[in-house]
């Protein structure tokens, strides 16, 4: 019996349904282009803002009955949270959970400590994910919470810092690989600056990239076989964050030597405070060679910051699971709601219905994509848009046998005269809509 008990175990009911306690679209078994489609999807529940997080915000204490939450948490708490944790998890029926290390385990005040109360901890979630079928998605250290981190961890003036988000990844890191955890997330919590002022740049990206390189040697030497992961974020709680969006973290992984190692966990909301449309962020990283995972979630297109809500638009979706489904959909990675309640969403149902909302979005986005691509039409509009380069100008300016005087003279001789052609954008986003019937 937890706080989260009264909601009957959540099944497929389909869209006729009156109870809102079911999945209306998610029917995990349906086959998908040949995937089943929890194995799309690939969900997690988070467990910060689920069971971490009383609803405080910087006007407010917290709302939300979490009675296992205080300024320190005891061991009982910790169990007490893991307890009502599986019970929601199993209750919704979703495959897999993320956290920090500090959501799950009790308060430390030294390093003994926290590897002591991870290792507690750590032996106790084994046990609940062996008695429910509950995977661990990604595990990550938390790098910013605490007030020695207020000047960022790897890339903190003070050597000693960095060497506790180093004892602390170590820890994190092996407890994820025990745990059978699929990627290890890094984001780059406090990893920025307020102001250049005082600020080494160079000193601290180097940082950076020496502490990246040390998580890689490291999952090599454990025998990791998980997928490291950075999550781009533009800013907030910094001004300015390193690993911006994904073609920052790209160069800084090209930089250090680390674009075969290391991925990206793109969150919806980070690529729009970016400035970006989180498709192109998906794209970004297909392209790149470094996809791996997503923290599913939205903004409010009135606020600039990082609400973290559900998401509830399936069609603005579209276009990002079309991106997923041309890439081949994830390995390693999953939707991981990085979204928190209102602070009025007091209700333990309410945790429930936010996430079978989302989920139904997700389920909903899918279906719609993958009519998109079944159909064909995309696919062969972009075809025909370049097909010039399927031709003997193309190739030869593909293949590089061409230099750009030998380019620049055949063109003055054979006096192209291109047209403009149409891109038909506008069909492109009917297309998208029409098949939004779900
Ligand atoms: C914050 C991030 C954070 C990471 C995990 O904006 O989204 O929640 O996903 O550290
Ligand atoms: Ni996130
Ligand atoms: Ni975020």
């Amino acid at each position: 019996m937890s706080l989260f008990s009264d909601v009957a175990p959540v099944r497929f009911e389909g869209p006729q349904t009156d109870n809102e306690y079911a999945f209306r679209v998610y029917d995990k078994d349906r086959e998908v282009l040949g995937k089943r489609m929890e194995d799309w999807l690939r969900c997690a529940v988070c467990y910060w803002h689920s069971f971490n997080w009383p609803g405080q915000d910087i006007f407010g204490a917290g709302t939300l009955p979490r009675p296992w939450l205080g300024a320190t948490i005891s061991q009982a708490m910790a169990d007490a949270k893991l307890e009502a944790a599986f019970d929601f998890l199993t209750r919704l029926g979703m495959p897999y959970f993320t956290f920090h290390d500090v959501d799950a385990m009790a308060t430390a005040a030294t390093l003994k400590e926290h590897d002591r109360n991870l290792k507690t901890i750590e032996a106790r979630i084994q046990e609940k994910m062996a008695a429910s079928k509950v995977k661990l998605l990604w595990g990550t250290a938390n790098l910013f919470s605490h007030p020695r981190y207020a000047g960022g961890g790897a890339t903190n003036p003070d050597p000693e810092v960095f060497a506790w988000a180093a004892a602390q990844v170590r820890g994190c890191l092996e407890t994820t690989h025990r745990l059978g955890g699929q990627n290890y997330v890094l984001w780059g919590g406090r990893e920025g600056y307020d102001s250049l002022l005082n600020t080494d740049l160079k000193r601290e990206l180097d940082h950076y990239g020496r502490f990246l390189s040390m998580v890689v040697e490291h999952k090599h030497r454990i025998g990791f076989k998980g997928a490291i992961l950075i999550e781009p974020k533009p800013f907030e709680p910094t001004k300015h964050q390193y690993d911006r969006d994904v073609a920052a973290v790209y160069a800084f992984l090209q930089r250090y030597g680390l674009a075969k190692e290391v991925k990206v966990n793109i969150e919806v909301n980070h690529a729009t405070l970016a400035g970006l449309d989180f498709e192109h962020e998906v794209a970004a990283a297909f392209t790149y060679g470094i996809f791996g995972s997503i923290d599913i979630n939205r903004g409010d297109p009135r606020n600039g910051w990082d609400t973290d809500q559900f998401p509830n638009n399936a069609q603005e979706l579209v276009p990002a699971f079309v991106a997923l489904i041309e890439g081949g959909g994830f390995s390693t990675g999953g939707f991981n709601f990085d979204a928190k309640l209102r602070r009025q969403s007091v209700d333990p149902a309410d945790l429930y219905l936010a996430h079978i909302g989302g989920i139904d979005t997700l389920a909903r986005a899918l279906l719609a994509a993958a009519d998109v691509v079944s159909a064909r039409k995309l696919a062969e509009l972009k075809r025909t848009r370049y097909q010039g380069w399927d031709g003997e100008l193309g190739r030869r300016i593909e293949s590089g046998s061409l230099d750009l005087a030998a380019l620049a003279d055949l063109a003055t001789a054979s006096d192209f005269q291109p047209a403009v052609r149409s891109g038909r954008q506008e069909l492109a986003e009917s297309l998208i809509a029409r098949h939004c019937k779900y």
